[in-house]
């Protein structure tokens, strides 16, 4: 049997080991989730929702557990894993309130009654990633839950334990046995495994680009509907005309977060010529001030990578000789740490500066006007998200609506909110999670017309 052995990324010491699934586990589960779907199908919409306010709630009274299972799996600093946590709270408690306004239409048309139907998919598969594994287990989750569908939940090799717990308190909270249940496994065996079973109505997979598309391939043989939110390589583009000051201060957040490992990190800083000397030397002090260190300090912001292979990877992107503008320290010893870097490639083409690399690396390069600006955004395959500075209003809005990437932010690097749209152009993904689509993203409409031509 498959084992999976979960690590402390900050200290290298062993957390747990967790059973892998095997495909025979997926079939069961299936077959268990079809099961329970049909009765939760048929639930009156406010029974659902209660249902689904009771396991938020149930995750509200383990917030604390929860963050610290993550600071343990995930190293992420105390402050961002109780962020998480609440995240997925959110996310029940949000599904919850959309159960009883998924409403389908009454249309017009001549000769009878045409009304469409928002119907459940089924069995719903979400694969999810290591780097936010709590969240974004929800996002997929949530919303399926709350629009009638069965779920199965595949964590990444790296961070089952959330995952697991997540289920627990669904059990305890009173969700159907069988309703919601966690795969832990490995993503060729059990993931793939859940991509090809035919009572697997949609797949929703948050991973790597190449993943991401064997994936699509795959559900194309069955037409299974697919949700996709791949890697980013997302710009930050500082005007000469911004509050340079400002956008120094929060750059450093915008891709040292979560060290680095978010779809969204603003790993491109580009910089209007004119502001590019100033910018860096407010950037260096802010790089440097970004505390790294034990993830279960309250003062820590930055913790380790997740993982051995993910610190190669990086290392792999950073040579020895590359012209680095800035380098921060990390601790020595055991632990997968990796210091904050600001790269100044000499070419925009520069791997570091074309490819996601999910540590706490981002490139800064020059540009000389706004349409610059705005090509050098879009040399990209990317197109998750972006934030651009400036005081100018016009400019803040031509430049959003020219950067073909799904989440900007203006004079701010925020853009992930439960209740607003998430998704990304190009090769950053397929569809949008969370927002007012969110549950019937996992739903078919039917459209039904009833004569009401008197009968001879
Ligand atoms: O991703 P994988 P990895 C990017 C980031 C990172 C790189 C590699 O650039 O450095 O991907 O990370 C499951 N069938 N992102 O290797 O392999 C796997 O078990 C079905 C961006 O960890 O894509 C895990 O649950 N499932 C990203 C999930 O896919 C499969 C988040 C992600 O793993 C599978 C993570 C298969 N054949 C990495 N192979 C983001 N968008 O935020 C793997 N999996």
């Amino acid at each position: 049997m498959h084992e999976l052995h979960v690590l402390n990324p900050a200290t290298e010491e062993p957390v747990a080991t967790v059973a892998a699934a095997t495909p025979r586990d997926v079939d069961a589960a299936v077959a268990r989730a079809a099961k329970a779907q049909e009765a939760w199908a048929a639930l009156a919409p406010g029974d659902r929702a209660r249902q689904l306010r009771r396991f938020a709630a149930a995750v509200d009274q383990h917030l604390e557990e929860l963050a610290l299972l993550e600071v343990r799996e995930a190293g992420h600093p105390i402050g961002n894993a109780r962020w998480e946590a609440g995240n997925a709270r959110d996310l029940l408690d949000y599904a919850a309130g959309g159960v009883e306004r998924l409403n389908g239409r009454q249309i017009p048309v001549p000769g009878g009654l045409n009304v469409t139907f928002h119907e459940p998919l089924g069995v719903v598969a979400v694969i999810a990633p290591w780097n936010f594994p709590m969240p974004i287990a929800a996002w997929g989750t949530a919303p399926a839950l709350a629009a009638g569908n069965a779920v199965l939940l595949k964590p990444a090799e790296t961070t089952p334990l959330t995952a697991l717990r997540l289920a627990e308190l669904a059990l305890e909270a009173g969700l159907p046995e069988g309703l919601f249940q966690v795969l832990p496994g490995e993503g060729p065996v059990a993931g793939n495994a859940l991509v090809e079973h035919p009572g697997v109505a949609k797949v929703v997979f948050t991973g790597s680009t190449a993943v991401g598309k064997r994936i699509m391939a795959k559900c194309a043989d069955q037409v299974k509907r697919v949700t996709l939110e791949l890697g980013g390589k997302s710009p930050n583009i500082v005007f000469a005309d911004a509050d340079l000051e400002r956008a120094a201060a929060a750059a450093p957040g915008a891709f040292l977060d979560n060290t680095g490992q978010d779809c969204c990190a603003r790993t491109r800083i580009l910089v209007q010529r004119g502001a590019y000397d100033r910018f860096l030397e407010l950037l260096e002090p802010a790089v440097k001030a970004f505390t790294v260190g034990d993830p279960a300090d309250p003062a820590t912001r930055m913790g380790p990578l997740i993982s051995a292979a993910q610190r190669e990877r990086v290392r792999s992107y950073v040579r020895e000789d590359a012209p680095a503008a800035i380098r921060g320290t990390a601790p020595a010893g055991k632990g997968f740490w990796y210091p904050a870097t600001v790269l100044a490639p000499d070419s925009p083409d520069d791997p570091a500066a074309v490819e996601e690399i999910f540590g706490p690396v981002a490139v800064v390069l020059p540009f000389e006007d706004e349409a610059d600006a705005v090509r050098l955004a879009n040399a990209t395959r990317y197109g998750l998200s972006g934030s651009l500075w400036t005081r100018d209003v016009g400019r803040a809005i031509r430049v959003s609506r020219a950067v073909a990437a799904g989440n900007l932010s203006v004079n701010s690097h925020s853009s992930v909110r439960y209740w607003t749209p998430f998704g990304g152009f190009g090769e950053s993904g397929l569809g949008r999670e969370l927002g007012p689509g969110a549950l019937t993203a996992f739903t078919e409409t039917k459209n039904v017309f009833i004569s009401t031509e008197e009968s001879q």
